[in-house]
């Protein structure tokens, strides 16, 4: 059997040359991801992980790639990763101890306990948190691109969709406003067969998520997204081009998730044949590892150092916080909504 077709739709302008550094940089976060899941995967069967578990197995390349196009630092770009991106959050500055943190809601996590996963922010370095609701986060990155564009400062949006979350209606009402607008926004469609259990002849018409984006006049490519170097060559076209004041890009990556929605689901719906294809010959990481040395691009040795160095950062931070407390029943309340409780708005301690 071979693995479903990409065709890419628009040529991918090359140049966008990386230093062995950044390839270096870009190998650490696609290993950092996949070790640290792999981490959190031993912390869920000891029941320590609380909630949900969802892995971006297969697609971590196409999360570090597109966030890596960005421009990192205090007040530059930001995205908004959904629950298969945590390799973007990383890229971003996002600390491996944070999602830990996050993953068993420590008292001490970003969110105290009150929200799980990658549903956190950090504004100033970069990332929005998603919230749950599939879509919602195009309009409102739509907004932050349309904050950037009143203002004047040359600033993008990164926001990722999944193949089943292009069927909501928000999607589409804000891919509208921002081709309208004319916003410096970059949507990246995640095409990875699967929304829960419905593949994609159950979910669209349409061939390609691009068909999609270009019903609204938004230029749209699809590409390799196990490609670490396509997908940053995209990336980096789109966002120099929304930085230019030319507008909403649209990115399709074609790839494949390899575990089921998330760790208690055994894709017992998903063939065989085809998910072994994917993880034997299409994983990204191995792909781009064997591109980079094939070229002599960087040394093994490298490549070799970063395993270590990464297998080291996930213990520490592991052991630095897997026996830190969970918040207190009391402190769920402050910050939920905008005034803290008091005597007077606790209600039901009257009844
Ligand atoms: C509006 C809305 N409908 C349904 C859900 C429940 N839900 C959460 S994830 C998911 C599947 C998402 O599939 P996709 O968008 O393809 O992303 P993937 O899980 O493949 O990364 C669904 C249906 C939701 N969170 N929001
Ligand atoms: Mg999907």
């Amino acid at each position: 059997m071979a693995l479903p077709a990409t065709r890419p739709t628009a040529a991918v302008p090359a140049g966008a040359a990386l230093s062995a550094d950044q390839l270096l940089e870009i190998y650490y976060y696609l290993r950092l991801t996949r070790t640290l899941e792999e981490r959190l995967v031993a912390l869920y069967r000891q029941t320590k992980v609380i909630g949900g578990l969802f892995r971006s197995l297969g697609q971590e390349g196409e999360s570090v790639a597109s966030a890596y196009a960005l421009e990192r630092g205090r007040n530059q770009d930001i995205l908004s990763p959904l629950i298969r991106n945590l390799g973007s959050l990383l890229v971003m500055g996002a600390q491996p101890i944070e999602i830990l943190r996050q993953y068993m809601a420590k008292a001490g996590s970003p969110t105290h306990g009150r929200e799980l996963n990658v549903h956190f922010n950090d504004l100033e370095q970069g990332y929005l948190g998603q919230i749950s609701h599939l879509g919602d986060m195009i309009p409102v990155m739509a907004g932050i691109a349309l904050s950037f564009k009143l203002r004047g400062e040359p600033r993008v949006g990164l926001v990722y969709i999944g193949d089943g979350g292009t069927s909501t209606g928000t999607f589409h009402e804000g891919l509208n406003l921002a081709a309208v607008q004319r916003l410096p926004l970059v949507v990246m469609g995640e095409y990875n067969h699967w929304a829960y259990s419905t593949p994609p002849e159950k979910q669209f018409a349409v061939k390609d998520l691009a068909e999609k984006a270009k019903g609204y006049g938004i230029p749209a490519v699809t590409v390799d997204g196990n490609d670490v170097f396509a997908v940053y060559e995209a990336t980096r076209f789109a966002v120099e081009r929304a930085r230019r004041g030319k507008g909403v890009h649209f990115i399709e990556v074609k790839t494949y998730r390899r575990k089921g929605h998330a760790e208690h689901d055994d894709q017992h719906y998903v063939p065989k044949d085809v998910l072994e294809l994917w993880s034997k010959s299409n994983d990204p990481v191995d792909r781009f590892t064997q591109r980079v040395l094939a070229a002599d691009m960087v040394a093994e040795a490298d490549l070799k150092d970063i395993d270590d160095r990464v297998r080291v950062e996930v213990d520490q931070a592991t052991d630095a916080c897997v026996n830190e407390p969970l918040p207190e029943g009391e402190t769920a309340l402050p910050g939920v909504y905008v005034d803290p409780p008091s005597a007077d708005t606790l209600w039901f301690k009257s009844l």
